[in-house]
């Protein structure tokens, strides 16, 4: 249906433009028309009902050269998107959260400094860097596809508010359950995990020295803390990262003690799948 509507429109666009004054050209080769699709929510993915007819092979500013955006008010929803627990239909196909079942919580096998801003090229931002390590763990790790996120807090972001929040259980890379859904994680009153977090992405419980440890800078609300080793990017000892026990079952999974240790440690991240 939609593709009828829009080679209609479009039909209707290219007749206008030929009427205009650099339409005619008096019998010369017409130019080519290449349509070009908007993308309001730069994922790069446009929508199919609202395009440009151009004589322009590229597209250029806010649109796309394809229509693949089912929905272009979120930058997670388009075709062939990975799906995530988040009650959308991010793929644009049979639904909302098809396929999805337990989401996958692991500790990072490597160690890191409370600088994870090295790790996005880019932005040299600290959780932009600290999502980029979790999502390619679990890919080089052979974990089912989707997107995988960074257990840490800013003092701009919590992780309440910047993780998806899955009503499906989260498990271990083994299969051990974890938790029963994202606000068993962060029931503060009673935070109980069903099992530590222990396990790497490959499935090794990691060595326990120097620490079974990981940053967080996040307590058993998920709200953000004051020692975030300035928003992870710092790896100097005198600034302050809040970290989780990986040993703990009650809140202190996420904080420990809830104040820092020193940035320079090189210590675990957990790692969640959205
Ligand atoms: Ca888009
Ligand atoms: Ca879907
Ligand atoms: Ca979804």
């Amino acid at each position: 249906m939609n593709k009828l509507l829009k080679s209609s429109a479009a039909i209707s666009l290219i007749l206008t433009a030929g009427c205009g004054p650099e339409g005619g050209g008096g019998g010369g080769t017409p130019d080519p028309e290449y349509t070009h699709y908007e993308d309001l929510d730069s994922d790069g993915f446009g929508n199919p009902l609202n395009f440009i007819v151009d004589n322009e092979p590229i597209a250029s500013g806010s649109y796309v050269d394809n229509d693949f955006d089912c929905d272009d008010t979120d930058d997670t929803i388009y075709e062939g998107a990975p799906e995530m627990a988040d009650g959308l239909d991010n793929d644009c196909l049979n639904g909302p959260d098809d396929g999805i079942s337990d989401r996958i919580i692991f500790a990072s096998s490597g160690f890191y400094t409370g600088d994870f801003a090295q790790y996005d090229l880019v932005g040299a931002d600290g959780i932009t860097g600290a999502d980029i390590k979790c999502q390619e763990l679990a890919d080089n790790a052979g974990l089912p596809q989707g997107i995988y996120r960074a257990w840490l807090s800013t003092s701009t972001s919590n992780v309440v508010d910047r993780l998806i929040q899955s009503p499906f259980p989260y498990v271990l890379t083994d299969g051990t359950q974890v938790a029963a859904d994202f606000n068993s994680l962060i029931n503060a009153a009673s935070v109980n995990l069903l099992n530590i977090i222990d396990l790497d992405e490959t499935g090794v419980r990691p060595p326990t020295n120097p620490y079974l440890v990981s940053w967080t800078g996040t307590d058993e609300f998920g709200e953000a803390l004051t020692d975030t080793c300035l928003d992870w990017t710092s790896p100097v000892g005198t600034d302050l990262g809040v970290h989780g026990g990986m040993l703990s079952v009650n809140g202190q999974w996420t904080s420990f003690s809830g104040t820092g240790i020193a940035c320079s440690f090189a210590t675990h991240v957990y790692c969640l799948q959205q």
